[in-house]
């Protein structure tokens, strides 16, 4: 059986899951929100790696209807963490560029929110920077979602296809600097120097700066001297299970 197909098998038989991790203001540690990433594990309890099935569902164009599934689950959690007092939390939301091509996605976020009573401005649409940018009906689906309240974070910024120019057309609230950059910041000049300049990017053109993969102190201290305004990573936790998470989040807020 091909991956693909075991995909809409692995659906039905609940084998999708979300983990959340926390994401945190650097100046003073408060928690601002968590980010929802999808996990698939095997009834023989083995995972499948996102990087390994997130394409391939891409590609046959099931991350349309996985999307919103994830969507969905992380509203369900939201909207509880609120209701259980965790007020002004916020949820970050992988999608796909794929996502944002299909013609129902902004009917599709506006119905999933409204069914539970989630407000567009405690959601932040993480999507990586590709090609497909460049593309006018994306950036006018990006512009909507804008107008409509939703944060916009630039996933792994610095990798892959990340221009300078189409950062500018970007109405992105937010720009995550990958942590192939946050790695070695507190012993690699080079790469303390590529954080600084996403920092100072990111603030000219009037976002928030988030770092990944932060995984200690000396990693913090750099980044906050580099006025970088919020961090996730190792450090804090690292993806949990909601059960876990809230257990977390009782200890932090
Ligand atoms: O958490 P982890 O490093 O395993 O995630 C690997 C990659 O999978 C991340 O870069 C993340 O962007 C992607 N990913 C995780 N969850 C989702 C999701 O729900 N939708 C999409 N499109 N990508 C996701
Ligand atoms: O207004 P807009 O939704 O684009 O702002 C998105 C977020 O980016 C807001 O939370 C805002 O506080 C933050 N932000 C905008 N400009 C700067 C800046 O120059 N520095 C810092 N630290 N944050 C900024
Ligand atoms: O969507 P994004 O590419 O940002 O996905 C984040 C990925 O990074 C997730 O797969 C998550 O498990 C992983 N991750 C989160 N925090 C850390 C960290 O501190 N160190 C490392 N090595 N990986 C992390
Ligand atoms: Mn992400
Ligand atoms: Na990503």
């Amino acid at each position: 059986l091909s991956l693909v197909s075991r995909i809409a098998e692995a659906q039905s038989t609940n084998q999708f899951s979300l983990m959340y991790q926390p994401q945190l203001r650097l100046s003073d540690g408060a928690v601002i929100g968590v980010e929802a990433l999808l996990r698939w594990r095997r009834p023989d309890g083995s995972w499948v790696r996102p990087d390994t099935f997130i394409p391939v569902a891409e590609d046959a164009g099931h991350i349309v209807w996985l999307g919103e599934w994830v969507l969905r689950e992380a509203c369900r959690a939201l909207a509880r963490w609120h209701a259980q007092g965790f007020k002004g939390l916020r949820m970050a939301v992988n999608v796909s560029v794929r996502q944002l091509r299909d013609d129902n996605f902004l009917p599709m976020a506006e119905r999933v929110l409204q069914d539970h009573g989630v407000a567009p401005t405690d959601v932040e649409l993480e999507i990586t920077e590709s090609n497909a940018m460049e593309d006018d009906h994306i950036l006018s689906v990006v512009q909507i979602l804008r107008k409509q309240g939703f944060s916009i974070a630039i996933d792994d910024f610095g990798t892959g296809y990340s221009s300078l120019s189409r950062l500018q057309r970007l109405p992105a609230s937010v720009l995550k600097i990958d942590r192939a950059f946050v790695m070695d910041i507190d012993s690699r000049p080079e790469n303390r120097s590529i954080a600084a300049m996403i920092v100072k990017v990111g603030h000219e053109l009037g976002m928030s700066v988030l770092a990944e993969g932060v995984e200690n102190p000396q990693q913090e201290k750099v980044l906050r001297d580099l006025s970088c305004d919020s961090g996730q990573g190792y450090l804090y936790a690292k993806p949990l299970p909601p059960e876990a998470l809230e257990v977390w989040l009782r200890g932090r807020m």
